[in-house]
């Protein structure tokens, strides 16, 4: 494993990861984690914004630990992002619980529900790496986990979970970071195996009859390329482009040159859906996200 090479305080605002990819209103955004700072150890969450998916402005900070979030002040991860009748969800980890906060834009300000949806120790496996998907009839699902994956309907406010309907899920491959998107009537589970800190963090698939599963082994779909100095390919999202039958894949893997798991950055990939019904494995591509505007948090402490 490679060691920081980079002075980690204060972090370059190059280091994303964790990119959760959504549509709203005309543009792209990306909800990622704020990264570049050993153990994962930032407070605050930016948003990222593009009308090409190509060129991105880093929006600035958007919800910060500690200032904004009563219950918890470290540990600022992964978050996931929603939309219903014109009010944006952004459900996040902090410290080992699931948040959820509530703008009337994608850029906020977001005004945090005072407490965790999903609270550390509340279900098996860690509460962290929540994810959002929205079924065709309109129900929302809040999906989350490291070692156990739990998949729960949203209720209608889309700030509380019918803890009657959470599913538990574990496979010897799932780590973390799983997410649920549907094509042609066929639900699909990916989610990372591995650690983030290890090349070889990877993304695998499994197909499903229902949102929650039971879940069909598919195989690998993302990993390492080594030959080309790409490693640690993880932590996904996956997006329909609007109005179309393209798919694209944003994850992270670690920065090129230098990086490691604390030093990732943000690269979005087409996905292709075979007619088979299988998910084609995907080739990681060198270019990552390229930032147009970047936004310096005034700093990181709290
Ligand atoms: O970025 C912090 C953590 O690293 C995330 O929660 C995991 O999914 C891994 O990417």
């Amino acid at each position: 494993m490679t060691e920081p090479v980079k002075r980690d305080s204060p972090h370059s605002p190059r280091f994303f990861a964790d990119p959760a990819l959504v549509h709203f209103d005309g543009r792209y955004y990306l909800y990622p984690t704020t990264d570049g700072l050993v153990d994962w150890s930032s407070t605050c969450f930016h948003v990222l914004a593009s009308v090409n998916l190509r060129d991105w402005e880093d929006w600035g900070e958007i919800l910060r630990l500690g200032r904004d979030v009563s219950w918890a002040r470290r540990n600022a991860w992964a978050p996931a992002a929603a939309e219903k009748d014109g009010v944006y969800y952004f459900y996040f980890t902090a410290d080992d619980n699931i948040g959820v906060a509530t703008a009337m834009a994608p850029e906020g300000p977001f005004r945090d529900s005072g407490r965790p949806l999903v609270a550390k120790g509340q279900y098996p496996g860690r509460a962290i790496d929540p994810s959002v998907f929205t079924d065709r009839d309109g129900t929302s699902y809040l999906i989350w986990g490291n070692a156990v994956a739990h998949f729960a309907r949203l209720e209608a406010d889309m700030v509380s979970i019918d803890e009657s309907s959470v599913v538990a899920w574990e496979h010897a491959t799932f780590r973390e970071a799983a997410h649920v998107h549907e094509h042609a009537g066929t639900y699909y589970l990916t989610w990372s195996e591995n650690d983030t800190r290890n090349p070889d963090y990877r993304v695998r698939w499994a197909r499903g009859a229902s949102p929650t599963g039971p879940w069909e082994d598919g195989g690998i779909l993302l990993e390492q390329s080594p030959k080309d100095g790409i490693l640690s390919t993880g932590h996904h999202s996956i997006l329909r482009l609007s109005g179309t039958d393209e798919w694209v894949i944003a994850y992270h893997r670690f920065a090129i040159p230098d990086g490691n798991g604390f030093h990732r950055e943000i690269v979005i990939d087409p996905l292709t859906h075979l007619p088979s019904g299988d998910l084609e494995r995907v080739t990681p591509t060198l270019e990552p996200i390229r930032l147009t505007k970047t936004a310096i948090p005034e700093t990181l402490d709290i």
